[in-house]
């Protein structure tokens, strides 16, 4: 399958497990597809759980990625990844969490069942725009760069870790 190449850029995110193990078995899973190439991938982000509080703190991360497939053929794609490591992870640790997030994908605009673009709560989110502003300041969403959507969130919390950029090839 193989359309016109565009530009996306997704969330990562966990707290439960080991979290950058999942995060980067995920990028690796979504690099190794004939259709998509990773281009660029945040430092991991330490961040305080947003919406329901009590739970353990989570690690972020964005991604841009390059990919002739569809939209829809990509969530299809990133929600494999999550399965399969949700299914190695139920075997050994229990239950854990991997959430891929599709935040832009071009310039599309996109209202559908399962599937919504730009992602609808990214920009309320410290989690995602702390990350995706190291590799996209100057991305414009929804009229506004995301540097400057940054400084209208509250980062309080928010810690970018050591881990440089490779982090996720293991
Ligand atoms: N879906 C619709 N649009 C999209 C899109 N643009 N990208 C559909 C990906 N999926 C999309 O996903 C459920 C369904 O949403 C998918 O199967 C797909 O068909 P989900 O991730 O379980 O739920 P959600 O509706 O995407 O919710 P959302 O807003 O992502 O919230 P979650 O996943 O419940 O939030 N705090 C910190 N610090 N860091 C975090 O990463 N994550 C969550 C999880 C809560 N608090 C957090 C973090
Ligand atoms: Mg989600």
């Amino acid at each position: 399958m193989s359309g016109p190449n565009n530009t996306v850029y997704l969330s990562l995110g966990g707290n439960l497990g080991d979290p950058a193990k999942s995060m980067g078995a995920a990028l690796r899973l979504l690099d190794a597809d004939a259709d998509t190439r990773v281009v660029a991938v945040s430092s991991l982000y330490r961040t305080p759980p947003w919406g329901k509080l009590d739970q353990p703190d989570f690690l972020n991360a964005a991604a841009e990625i390059s990919t002739v497939l569809a939209p829809r053929a990509l969530l299809e794609l990133c929600l494999d990844a999550e399965h399969k490591l949700k299914r190695v992870r139920e075997a050994r640790w229990g239950p854990r969490l991997i959430d891929i997030d599709i935040l832009v994908f071009g310039d599309r605009i996109i209202h559908e069942a399962g599937l919504e673009v730009p992602h609808p709560r990214m920009l309320e989110r410290a989690f995602v725009l702390a990350p995706l502003a190291e590799i996209a300041p100057d991305l414009a969403v929804a009229g506004r760069s995301v540097s400057e959507r940054l400084g209208a969130v509250d980062t309080s919390g928010i810690e970018r870790l050591p881990s440089g950029r490779d982090w996720w090839l293991a």
